[in-house]
């Protein structure tokens, strides 16, 4: 069931993460392509995301946006969620295995993704101050013991509850931020329901959608290897 009105989103014109899709545009063009609805791509530099045009559709002057028609949307969860209940596919038909759905997009970036996004500040932009080194593992250890209790939730199950569905979109979004820290390693039932996620035909289409900005972005010498 695709829209009659071709959505539009933003995204960044050089994005920073070099083509490893980590930029929160990923999670809508999975989302559009798990749906099989084709969209339409605006790409920013970070001096047209300050632009009083663009705050006029995001008021934090972010990346990404969602037109589609008259609607225009921002936050990543609310627009997935406007995908998934607009398109069969990633939301359950039974109410309340629906709300059990949604109830995990909200746990990834109301419950997993903060403690991500403080170690990120730490390490980015706070590398410098005196008491990130001892801040560190104490981020570190708060993101273990959401893992920790993610970890046993999933079980050996193959998803978060039950199909596929856009709570495992958005979790799996967030926990990629991890790839390359030990701590993600720690918890191999989480590894393996990544790289579960990680092969669906509609993840490879929005990487591949994504690294292509990025390489028209860059110099061939300075492409990194996938
Ligand atoms: N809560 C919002 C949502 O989910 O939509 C957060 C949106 C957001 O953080 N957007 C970022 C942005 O526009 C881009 S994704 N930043 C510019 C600004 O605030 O001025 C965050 C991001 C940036 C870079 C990398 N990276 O280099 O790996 C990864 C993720």
């Amino acid at each position: 069931m695709t829209s009659l009105t071709t959505p539009t989103i933003t995204a960044f014109k050089a994005s920073p993460d070099r083509g490893r899709g980590l930029a929160r545009d990923f999670r809508v063009r999975w989302a559009l392509e798990e749906v099989g609805q084709p969209y339409d791509v605006r790409l920013l530099s970070f001096a047209e995301m300050k632009e009083t045009n663009h705050f006029a559709l995001h008021p934090f002057g972010q990346i990404p946006t969602y037109q589609e028609g008259e609607l225009s949307l921002f936050e990543t969860g609310a627009i997935v969620l406007h995908i998934a209940e607009h398109h069969d596919g990633l939301l359950p038909i039974d109410v309340q295995a629906k709300a059990r759905a949604i109830a995990w997009m909200f746990a990834a970036v109301s419950s997993i993704e903060p403690p991500i996004l403080e170690l990120e500040t730490a390490r980015l932009s706070e590398g410098d101050k005196p008491w990130t080194k001892d801040r560190l593992p104490l981020i570190v250890d708060r993101i273990r013991t959401r893992l920790h209790q993610l970890s046993i939730r999933l079980g050996s199950a193959e998803w978060l509850d039950g199909d596929f569905s856009a709570g495992d979109l958005m979790m799996v979004d967030v926990l990629r931020r991890l790839n390359g820290l030990d701590v993600l390693g720690e918890f191999l039932n989480l590894v393996t329901y990544m790289k579960r996620a990680e092969a669906r035909p509609a993840f490879r289409r929005a990487f591949d959608a994504q690294f292509a900005v990025f390489c028209a972005s860059v110099a061939p010498e300075s492409q990194i290897q996938r």
